[in-house]
C-alpha cells in the first residue's frame, strides 16, 4: 500500500460548496466514510500537478485510485453507499442522470455570479430565475415532474442523487446569491421547497451541516423566509443549516474577492 493511500475515500475539494457539495451529501446520506478535505486557494497551486486533470473535486478510493469529474463522482458516491443513492436500474439511472444534468446546468451559471459585486448578482440572479432562465427552467421542471408522479422524489420513491444537486442548487439561490436576495425565489415552487427541506432532514445532512467546517452562526432572515415555506417537521433545522452556509460561502467569497470565480471558470486569471 503506497504511503498516501487513503484508509477511507479522501474527497479533495475548496472549502466551499459548489461543484462537490453533492457529493458530501450524497456520502453522507448514504453513510460512507470519506475525509472531507478541504484546501485553501494558497494550497492549490502545489497540489494542482499531483491531480489527474489539474482540477478539483477528485476522489481517492482506498486502493489509490482517483476518480474525477464532479458529475461522474456523484454518481459513484450515489451508488456507494446505503441507501443507495444513484439506482441500479438503467432506466431509473438515466432519469436521474437527467435530473442531475438540468441542476448542473443551473450551478455552472450561478459560478459565473462569483466574486461579482451584489447588484452584478443581483441582476444575474433575476435572469437565472426568469422563466426562461436556467434556474426558472429547472425549477418549473422539478414542479412538472413532481406533479405528474405521486411521489416525494425526483425519481422512484426514495432520495437519489438528484436531490443533492437540487439542495445544492436551491440553496445557493436562497441563501448565497447576492447576499439573500432571492431568499424568497422558491415560493413559487413548493415542491422544490419540499424536497430541499426533506432532504436537509436527512439525519446525516443534518449532522453534518450542524458540525460543517468553519460554521458561524449568522442568521438572515432570508433564510428563515425560505424555510418557513417548507414542511414543518424539518423548518427549523433547515433554517439553522441554511444560516450556517450563508456565513461559509459569504466568508469565502470575502476573503478571496474575485479569485473564488478564477478558481472554478479561469484558472489562468489566478496566476495572473
Ligand atoms: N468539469 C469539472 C470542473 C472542475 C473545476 O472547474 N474545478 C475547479 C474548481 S470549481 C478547479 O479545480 N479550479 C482550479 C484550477 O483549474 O486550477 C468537474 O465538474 O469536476
Amino acid at each position: 500500500m503506497a504511503p498516501s493511500t487513503p484508509a477511507t475515500m479522501k474527497l479533495l475539494y475548496f472549502d466551499f460548496p459548489v461543484r462537490a457539495e453533492a457529493v458530501r451529501l450524497a456520502l453522507h446520506a448514504g453513510g460512507v466514510a470519506f475525509e472531507d478535505k478541504r484546501i485553501t486557494m494558497a494550497e492549490w497551486p502545489a497540489l494542482k500537478a499531483g491531480t489527474p486533470r489539474g482540477q478539483i473535486p477528485t476522489l481517492t478510493l482506498p486502493d489509490g485510485t482517483v476518480l474525477t469529474e464532479s458529475l461522474a463522482i456523484l454518481r459513484y458516491a450515489g451508488a456507494s453507499g446505503s441507501p443507495r443513492l444513484y439506482p441500479a436500474d438503467p432506466l431509473a439511472a438515466v432519469r436521474v442522470d437527467e435530473a442531475v444534468d438540468i441542476l448542473n446546468d443551473v450551478l455552472g451559471a450561478l459560478t459565473k455570479t462569483f466574486g461579482k459585486p451584489v447588484d452584478v448578482q443581483k441582476k444575474m440572479g433575476e435572469e437565472l430565475l426568469a422563466a426562461d432562465g436556467a434556474a426558472g427552467k429547472a425549477f418549473a421542471w422539478v414542479e412538472a415532474t413532481l406533479a405528474q408522479r405521486n411521489s416525494l422524489y425526483i425519481v422512484g420513491d426514495s432520495m437519489t442523487i438528484a436531490e443533492c444537486m437540487l439542495k445544492t442548487v436551491a440553496d445557493w439561490v436562497t441563501v448565497d446569491l447576492a447576499g439573500g436576495a432571492f431568499a424568497s425565489a422558491l415560493a413559487a415552487y413548493p415542491a422544490v421547497v419540499k424536497i430541499v427541506a426533506l432532504t436537509s432532514s436527512v439525519a446525516a445532512i443534518k449532522k453534518y451541516e450542524a458540525g460543517r467546517k468553519n460554521a458561524v452562526k449568522t442568521s438572515t432572515k432570508a433564510s428563515t423566509k425560505v424555510s418557513a415555506k417548507a414542511d414543518a417537521s424539518t423548518t427549523s433545522d433547515s433554517t439553522a443549516s441554511k444560516a450556517r452556509r450563508t456565513s461559509v460561502v459569504h466568508e469565502t467569497v470575502g476573503r478571496v474577492k474575485g479569485r473564488l470565480f478564477a478558481a472554478c471558470f479561469r484558472p489562468s486569471v489566478e496566476s495572473q
